[in-house]
């Protein structure tokens, strides 16, 4: 993950710290997933401690007990800071430090520094800085500590080159300057989104669980060229493009940020408007990793996540990704085929492979087709124009030329329909 880190940095050596408060919360696969993000962060892990308690100690996280073995535990391995797996409160983020005498993380301020590394475009740079913003401002104390410390690394970036503000007063004056510039972006996409409603074209959504494969599929089905890759977050901005498919009817689809387990709320909050594409779109397409042990929990993560972003009575198509790895994983293995039966619609496919792909066209065919009229008409030839017009945004099933006009039987979106009939 050479293009995140800066080279000259000083490599940050982390432990990794969760408290389990089951024995079915998942806290070790939660744990994978934190050092998969220490990495991309540029961080690498050398030890992990869970503590089994109720719950998070209100005041400083662990217990006291639990402390001093992890304040050993760095000592023995050279340890430069802990990342905690769930987001500290200022309180507990100051104690902690104090306690353990070295840079303390947590989950959040991992997943907002990723972010800030890959944003791109204007739109996501300011995001990504207004939930930077939003988090640093109630965490000064402790943080400036850590900063002190080490002049650098996770916690200390900004999106692009800028670095961040350690002054309250001027992280507010930024915060309000960034939300209006998010107006702004904002108020330009609803004129695209307008633009589009105007072309009757009906709208898919992308969206799934971070590495699922959303940006892989959108490739494959229309050359959009996003990067791909086996990282978490390759992918924030969101991509349009228009799927035409074989029988000449087309459905424009969005590529968007992938979500994860204790995404941050600032994040959410920030990157609303980004994931408007997918309150606005009339499909949405669940993409899930199906070779992943850990399936069940990333769907159930990523439903809650639109349940949270209000995107919900839609048409669900949930997308069992990643099929390819499932062959040859013997017997046992296919008996289980993933099912969804909340969705109104479910494939099995490879978006590697291209398995699936046509049963997945048939899906989207059939959804579109519900959701138009049926015509059957036929046209004076001075009304050409509208034969036209059908061909652009419906699907033509029959078109005959006869001596009083053309002959058409076809399938219309309901908005265009009146406007086909009088003179
Ligand atoms: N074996 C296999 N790998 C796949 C398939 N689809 C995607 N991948 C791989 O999975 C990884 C993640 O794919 P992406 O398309 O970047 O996933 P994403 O959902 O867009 O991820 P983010 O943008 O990070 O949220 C890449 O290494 C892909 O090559 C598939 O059908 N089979
Ligand atoms: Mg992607």
């Amino acid at each position: 993950m050479a293009d995140l880190i800066d080279l000259k940095e000083l490599e940050e050596k982390v432990i990794l710290i969760a408290v389990s408060t089951g024995d079915e919360d998942g806290t070790p696969a939660s744990l994978d997933e934190l050092s998969e993000l220490a990495s991309t962060a540029g961080a690498v892990t050398v030890g992990r401690v869970i503590q089994n308690r109720e719950k998070v100690h209100p005041g400083t996280y662990l217990g006291k007990g639990k402390i001093e073995e992890v304040k050993e535990l760095i000592w023995e391995l050279g340890a430069t800071g802990v990342i905690c797996d769930d987001e500290l409160s200022p309180a507990q983020l100051r104690n902690l430090e104090d306690a353990l005498d070295t840079k303390v993380m947590d989950r959040t301020m991992v997943i907002l520094d990723i972010f800030a590394a890959r944003a791109s475009t204007r739109e996501g740079k300011i995001q990504v800085e207004l939930a930077q913003l939003k988090y640093r401002a109630v965490r000064l104390v402790g943080m400036r500590n850590s900063l002190s410390r080490l002049g650098g690394g996770i916690g200390t970036r900004g999106p692009g080159e800028k670095k961040l503000e350690t002054d309250r007063r001027l992280i507010h004056q930024r915060i309000s300057q960034l939300k209006e510039e998010l107006e702004d972006v904002k108020r330009h996409r609803e004129i695209t989104r307008q633009q589009r409603e105007k072309n009757f074209a009906l709208s898919g959504a992308i969206v799934g669980y971070t590495n699922a494969g959303k940006s892989t599929l959108l490739n494959r089905l229309t050359d959009a060229g996003i990067l791909a890759e086996d990282k978490l977050f390759a992918t924030l901005d969101p991509t349009t493009r228009s799927y035409r498919m074989e029988d000449g009817q087309q459905i424009l689809l969005t590529d968007t940020v992938g979500f994860i387990r204790k995404l941050p709320h600032h994040l959410i909050e920030a990157f609303k408007s980004t994931l408007e594409e997918a309150k606005y779109s009339d499909i949405i397409l669940h993409v899930v990793d199906c070779s992943n042990p850990q399936m069940d929990m990333q769907m159930h993560v990523v439903k809650e996540t639109l349940k949270d972003l209000e995107i919900v009575d839609k048409t669900m198509v949930t997308v069992f990704n990643k099929t390819d790895r499932l062959e040859g994983q013997g017997e046992d293995q296919i008996r289980q085929v993933p099912r969804d039966f909340s969705a109104d619609y479910q494939v099995r496919i490879s978006a590697r492979t291209g398995e699936g792909l046509e049963e997945l066209q048939k899906i989207l065919q059939t959804i579109i087709r519900n959701r138009r009229v049926y015509l059957e008409k036929t046209f004076p030839y001075s009304q050409a124009g509208r034969i036209q017009r059908i061909r652009k945004y419906g699907q033509l099933l029959k078109e005959e030329y006869r001596e009083e006009g053309v002959a058409v039987e076809a399938y219309v979106p309901a908005e265009l329909f009146a406007g086909l009939y009088g003179d």
